[in-house]
């Protein structure tokens, strides 16, 4: 057992820079069967993806790609080498870690604010809903309502339901612009006491999230913070307004849509029908794609009678996800292969909402019969059909949608495709409610002490929580994969949202069949055991690793987290739980790592940001915000080495809880809450 934590986790990745150029000559991009049958088959066709655009931008800026390229003055860009030492430096004076501070620190606002406002979005949407604005949605589960509005200290005696809704929903949108100096609501209503007393005493917790976002813009702006601690450290605060934001869009959402349950679906290009109207949901917020596939059955009779045999919805990204997990429509791709599912010459209209759309789904969709519908009136995309979501006409809107898929269908008849005949079955649908419900037959008065005891016996190695979502720098799909398969196969509980789940889903990862075989012993004697126990609701059995949602559904990672911290007495530092982000891409990812690793995570991420241009930048974010918060960053772009990261982190905490139960058990004394 390692009686000390491994220095080696928090080094530099094994992989040196210069090797972690793609051979551009190399098709093999991605290890998805379906994605790479369609990229053979297109392989002469002179249709441009994502793929040859990653190889077309090589060799890429060393300066960008460490981090040291600064443009937030208008007398750069300058360009700094950190390793000339002090006498290389921007115009201003500015040094390497100053630059590399201020670059990442920003891509963590940016995360933060695309999050909370897809969150602010569907508070918007509940409000109307409370105040009769619109008859499109309604309080769907209430029993959630009523459980946040306790969780947020908001009372329900004597309200009826559209009152209380519209008091969270203001109290939700208070979160976004507070002016009193009290943190934000829902971040502090669903911390450790641990967690809370640190953010205060660090001074981290958001008191609002557009504070936040623009308190860091301003500090950050030319002229402003030098010091690379209290940036970074700043940039951790943007990471939990992040947090706040994307706690809200869970909340939101399961309320006006309902809280997932356990549902059976399929995953992968396959999916799409030839012989019907096929429409893909694309993005991140629900709300109109969710209508769509509400109506979708009514609307069924028009698509026969133009000759099709029904309407198939299938998803990308997380507007995907959000429908997989509460009505079990299947995943098509997820984000690197987005265009292939265009090329397959049968998707009749593709529908985005907000974030992970390729401006370049457009062109593709000229060279077939796809029309491109944008939502949003801050996401569109030029020579595209726009149709504005507007959650008092969320029906007619969707009506009109599908009516153009048909249209679209029709016009398609005659043209030829190429649908790979691969997906895989997948059971998704796990909000932390329905996962303790499974645990509840296990223990009912304590449902997460089911898993605690696993993990405190050493049967369970801890748990893994994947996300984020792919990076045309690496093999497309590769990193989750490789990584997922080795801790299953240690006995790690694994939980996953985002583009990450979307890849284990596409893998069969998701298919009960495969638990034996993926699965150490001690794992796959506890699902089963729980599979046994719940045989009366679970119809297919459960997955190898549980499906919790989309990219803001990491809330519900984060308060899986909390809950086993709360259960075992501790603070979430201490707790056997880490994170990873095998195939980081976006802004979002940046600002759900900083969240978590405020958080107290040791937390993976597999593709570089540019962090690199500064050792003491690097440093600060794996070894001084380990000192700090408990959690910190582990890069690493070698799956087998990651692996190995991930466990040795788990093992260390597990050891280390066990010597602190140890010495408490035998002086009589409380557990340690050092970590
Ligand atoms: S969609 S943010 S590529 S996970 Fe949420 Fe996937 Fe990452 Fe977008």
């Amino acid at each position: 057992m390692p009686r000390f934590r491994d220095t080696e986790l928090s080094l530099s990745p094994s992989v040196p820079r210069k090797e972690r150029v793609k051979d551009p000559k190399n098709i093999m991009r991605s290890v998805d069967p379906a994605a790479l049958e369609m990229l053979a088959h297109y392989k002469d066709s002179g249709i441009i993806t994502g793929y040859d655009r990653y190889v077309a931008q090589q060799p890429q800026c060393a300066f960008g790609y460490e981090g040291v390229c600064c443009k937030i003055c208008i007398q750069g860009p300058c360009r700094v080498k950190g390793m000339e030492g002090a006498k290389s430096k921007g115009v201003c004076g500015a040094h390497d870690y100053t630059i590399v501070a201020r670059n990442i620190s920003r891509l963590a606002a940016g995360g933060a604010s695309a999050h909370s406002d897809h969150g602010r979005e569907i508070v918007y949407t509940l409000l109307a809903a409370a105040r009769g604005e619109t008859g499109d949605f309604k309080v769907k589960d209430e029993e959630k309502l009523r459980r946040v509005a306790a969780n947020v200290g908001i009372s329900a005696e004597g309200k009826d339901v559209n009152a209380l809704a519209e008091e969270v929903a203001l109290a939700a949108l208070n979160d976004f612009g507070n002016i009193t100096s009290e943190p934000c609501r829902w971040l502090t209503s669903y911390l450790t006491d641990g967690r809370k007393k640190k953010f205060e005493d660090c001074n981290i917790a958001p008191t609002s999230i557009d504070r936040a976002v623009v308190n860091l813009l301003h500090s950050t702006h030319m002229g402003v913070d030098a010091d690379p601690v209290n940036i970074i450290f700043t940039g951790l605060r943007a990471g939990l307004a992040d947090y706040t934001g994307m706690h809200i869009s869970t909340d939101i959402s399961d309320i006006v849509l309902g809280t997932p349950e356990p549902c059976v679906s399929e995953a992968n290009l396959g999916v799409l029908k030839p012989k019907k109207v096929n429409i893909i949901l694309h993005g991140h917020n629900p709300m109109l794609s969710q209508t769509l596939v509400d109506i979708g059955p009514e609307m069924e009779d028009e698509a026969k009678a133009a000759g099709a045999e029904g309407i198939q919805f299938s998803g990308i990204c997380c507007t995907g996800n959000e429908v997989l997990m509460r009505s079990g429509v299947p995943i098509a791709t997820n984000f690197s292969s987005q265009e292939l599912a265009i090329m397959t010459g049968v998707a009749d209209l593709m529908i985005v909402d907000v974030q992970c759309i390729m401006p370049s789904i457009r062109a593709v969709a000229e060279c077939f019969n796809t029309k491109i519908v944008t939502t949003m009136s801050n996401s569109k995309i030029p020579g595209s059909e726009h149709i504005a979501f507007d959650e008092k006409h969320a029906v007619e809107s969707a009506r009109t949608v599908i009516r153009m898929a048909i249209d679209s269908f029709k016009q398609r008849q005659g043209k030829e495709y190429f649908v790979p005949d691969v997906k895989s079955k997948v059971i998704a649908g796990f909000s932390v409610e329905s996962i303790m419900n499974l645990f509840s037959k296990i223990n009912a008065d304590v449902p997460m002490q089911a898993l605690i005891d696993e993990i405190e016996a050493g049967r369970i190695k801890g748990v893994a929580f994947f996300c984020g979502c792919n990076n045309l720098e690496s093999v497309h799909d590769q990193n989750h994969l490789e990584i997922v398969k080795g801790l299953l196969k240690e006995n790690v509980f694994v939980i996953t949202t985002g583009c990450s789940a979307q890849a284990m889903a596409k893998a069969g990862i998701m298919d009960p069949a495969h638990v034996d075989e993926l699965c150490g012993e001690n794992l796959a004697a506890f699902l089963h055991k729980l599979e046994e126990l719940n045989k009366d609701t679970l119809t297919d059995g459960l997955p190898s690793a549980f499906h919790v949602g989309s990219c803001v559904d990491c809330s519900r990672a984060h308060d899986f987290l909390t809950l086993m911290a709360k259960t075992m007495g501790v603070d979430t530092p201490k707790v056997p739980y880490v994170a990873t982000a095998p195939e980081a891409m976006s802004e979002k990812a940046i600002s759900i790592g900083c969240g978590f690793v405020a958080d107290g995570v040791p937390t993976h991420v597999g593709t570089m940001p540019p962090i690199e241009g500064s050792a003491c930048v690097y440093d600060i974010a794996c070894r001084i915000a380990s000192d700090v918060y408990g959690g910190y960053f582990i890069f690493e772009t070698d799956y087998a080495k990651a692996t190995e990261k991930l466990l040795a982190a788990l093992e260390y905490r597990t050891w280390k809880m066990g010597v602190h139960k140890a010495v408490a058990e035998k002086f009589d004394a409380p557990l340690t809450q050092n970590y």
